[in-house]
């Protein structure tokens, strides 16, 4: 379904030289944005292109942990200008930091295998208590910039044990329900997701931000797959510089030989190769900063670290 937001119709749309906005107060953020960030052609043209598929595909935005943590302002801030020039990403966040924060606190060393946690049932109930609190900060955030926001914590991954002895509580995601997610947006609330899976006897399951975040984007086919991280990209981490771009057909092989490529990046290199194996060949995936994020979707000078085939 094709659709075309009443505010950025043609009468509003040359007014403001391209973006027209549903409500005043955010008309100095598009402003800004437009003298900021790209030419008013490439702003216009990137908008056409976005509203150009259904809603429910424009993107997906993975928000990392950290982010709500350290950005929450600006983060807030960049989701409440797509919403209001009629964008509506489906939002993923996780919440690795704010765990790991209250296990030491309890004298608890967090323990991953392969960048995945292993939960048992004292580590799960942290789990639930932080991806419920931050998606809570992360919704109550938006709607004090006059967003409408869905907070989706729960019916949309089925999963079974990914492998009972070795990670406990961990899920391996086995399909998606996409109807919540729809609901949300046709109902004008952007749709903010944990990564919290649950078997079909009901058990509730620990799944890595990011893989649950690959499996939506496998699903919902968005023209753009953006992951926010608080390093805003991929560090290589025996220079210490940004990595630009990683070629997959022809890196992927060495990179994972590479000392610096383990957990946790490991893990997010190895789902992302997994999720552009499954979409057309010209999809890509881009690591930025959230201050970043307009730029990587309205110009045609991405940012932070780009994963393509
Ligand atoms: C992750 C879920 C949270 C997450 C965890 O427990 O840390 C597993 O590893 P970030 O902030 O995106 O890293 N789950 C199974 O991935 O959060």
């Amino acid at each position: 379904k094709n659709f075309t937001p009443a505010i950025l119709s043609t009468s509003a749309f040359s007014q403001t030289g391209g973006i027209s906005v549903k409500c005043y107060s955010t008309r100095s953020t598009v402003i800004q944005l437009l003298n900021n960030i790209g030419s008013k052609r490439e702003v216009e043209q990137y908008l056409k292109y976005f509203t150009s598929v259904s809603q429910q595909q424009f993107a997906v935005i993975k928000v990392g942990g950290a982010i709500i943590t350290q950005q929450l302002p600006e983060l807030a801030s960049c989701l409440a200008f797509l919403y209001h020039v009629g964008l509506y990403p489906i939002v993923l966040h996780g919440t690795g930091p704010q765990i790991n924060e209250i296990l030491e606190n309890e004298g608890i060393e967090p323990d991953y295998i392969d960048g995945i946690r292993i939960t048992d049932g004292k580590t799960m109930s942290v789990v639930r208590k932080c991806f419920l609190e931050q998606n809570l900060k992360l919704v109550t955030a938006l709607e004090k910039m006059g967003v409408h926001a869905r907070p989706i914590t729960g019916g949309v991954f089925q999963a079974n044990y990914l492998d009972k002895e070795k990670y406990h509580l961990v899920g391996d995601i086995s399909g998606v329900n996409k109807a919540p997610i729809e609901a949300s947006i046709q109902a004008g609330a952007l749709p903010i997701l944990t990564s919290l899976a649950e078997t079909p006897s009901g058990q509730i399951l620990n799944v890595n931000a990011d893989v649950a975040a690959g499996e939506i984007a496998r699903v919902f086919e968005p023209l753009k797959i953006v992951y926010l991280n608080e390093k805003g990209g991929i560090i290589n981490g025996n220079t210490g510089e940004k990595v630009s771009v990683i070629n997959l057909d022809e890196e992927y092989e060495d990179l994972l030989k590479e000392s610096w490529v383990k957990y946790g990046t490991k893990l997010k290199i190895k789902e992302i190769r997994e999720l552009l194996m499954h979409l057309p060949r010209s999809s890509s995936v881009a690591i930025i900063d959230v201050n970043d994020l307009q730029k990587e979707l309205f110009t045609d000078s991405g940012a932070g670290t780009l994963i393509r085939r």
